[in-house]
């Protein structure tokens, strides 16, 4: 038996995420002799690809085109050459989940930051002043990227009262509906049972700031310091960008994680349903409104403004919901239509087998 039959691919890659779909998407390349893995790190054009083979060092030229979204990512599945020197990915399977920012270049063009991704945690250090509409902003992404958000409020041992760290976490939850808002102290222990449990199931990627403690949680929930740590700096608080790479880790208890480099912004790229999602309480207010294209100006009998008149809405939200709004309608009206929706395919395409798998079993709708 190769190294490559099924039952050891498999056995071999579970713990990465391998299963049934991902085997079957696989298969035509399998009769061309090509191995499965799944990237964990890229840099400068290789990549390192965990195979049934071990760890294998690829050369990323043959799949990446000019389109930076098509870029081999952390997280994705690949299918490598057996040998060669230097050894080529030669495809990359269609993603289930992407999270996607743009870049800061005046050309925005889309940044993808982990390829497959179930749960977008996003880190965020109770040392320094919350920043709700920065939360916003990595919501609106998380939630576009197809993986369910959770915000971890990191450094919890630095907020030892109990009544002030209630009202900074309530105001992290008001700021993200249907979001799972977790104190963690990874020095301390508290609620990495609970971040354990959310990470035991699919693959995890951390994301935030340089410094918010995204390392040193990974190593906690790793048992053992695989990713390097530094302090912060004293002067304020900012973090010294000590992970450069996006690493992809097996996790002992089951899951996957992706350790992330600090990010210094991230701007919306093409997330109008995201941003839709965070301020899913606005748009359902919205509903509520008696013109149905209410501005929530000044409009009578808008629900939104008898909201934050009655202390239902903070005012910031509306605000905040504005701005990322109109910053999303400039991103896509300065990129390429034709070329969203051809990316957006790819990922969006695993919803809609699930999709057809349920019309399949209810029996086809009307088609309109
Ligand atoms: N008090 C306390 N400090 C923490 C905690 N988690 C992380 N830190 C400290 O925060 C500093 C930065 O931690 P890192 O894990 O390197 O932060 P990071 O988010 O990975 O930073 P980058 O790799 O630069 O993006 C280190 O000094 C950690 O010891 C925590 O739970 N409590
Ligand atoms: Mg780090
Ligand atoms: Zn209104």
């Amino acid at each position: 038996m190769t190294s490559s039959s099924a039952a050891s691919v498999s056995s071999a890659l579970a713990p990465y995420g391998w299963d049934d779909a991902w085997a079957k998407e696989f298969a035509p390349h399998s009769s061309e002799g090509l191995l499965p893995g799944r990237v964990i790190r890229v840099d400068r054009g290789q990549c390192d690809v965990v195979t049934a083979d071990g760890v294998l060092r690829a050369d990323t030229a043959f799949v990446t085109p000019h389109d930076p979204l098509r870029v081999v990512c952390t997280g994705d599945w690949v299918a490598v050459e057996p040998g060669g020197n230097p050894r080529y990915v030669r495809t990359c399977l269609p993603r289930r989940t992407a999270f996607v920012r743009s870049t800061s270049s005046k050309r925005s063009e889309g940044q993808i930051l982990a390829a497959n991704v179930d749960h977008a945690i996003v880190a965020v250090s109770l040392a320094v002043e919350l920043d709700l509409g920065r939360i916003e902003r990595f919501l609106a992404l998380a939630w576009e990227s197809g993986a369910q958000p959770v915000v971890v409020l990191s450094k919890a041992d630095l907020v030892p009262d109990a009544v002030t760290r209630s009202h900074l976490v309530q105001d992290v939850e008001t700021s993200a509906p249907g979001v799972p808002v977790v104190p963690v102290s990874a020095l301390g222990g508290e609620g990495l049972d609970v971040v354990a449990a959310i990470v035991a199931g699919g693959t995890s990627v951390l994301l935030g700031q340089s410094g918010a403690g995204k390392s040193t949680l990974a190593n906690a929930l790793l048992g053992e310091d695989v990713m390097t740590v530094q302090a912060t700096r004293d002067v304020d608080g900012k973090g010294r960008h000590t992970t450069t790479t996006r690493n992809l880790l097996a996790l002992p208890g089951g899951g996957v994680l992706i350790d992330t480099p600090g990010l210094r912004g991230v701007g919306l790229w093409d997330a109008g349903t995201g941003v839709g999602q965070v301020f899913s309480e606005i748009e359902e207010l919205a509903e509520r409104c008696r013109f149905h294209d209410c501005a929530h100006e000044a409009e009578p009998g808008c629900a939104v403004l008898a909201a934050i008149d009655s202390g239902e809405l903070p005012e910031r939200r509306l605000a905040s919901y504005r701005k990322l709004l109109r910053e999303n309608q400039r991103i896509v009206a300065k990129t390429d239509a034709r070329l969203r929706a051809e990316i957006r395919k790819d990922w969006k395409r695993k919803g809609a087998i699930g999709r057809a798998a349920m019309e399949a079993k209810r029996g086809p709708r009307r088609r309109s």
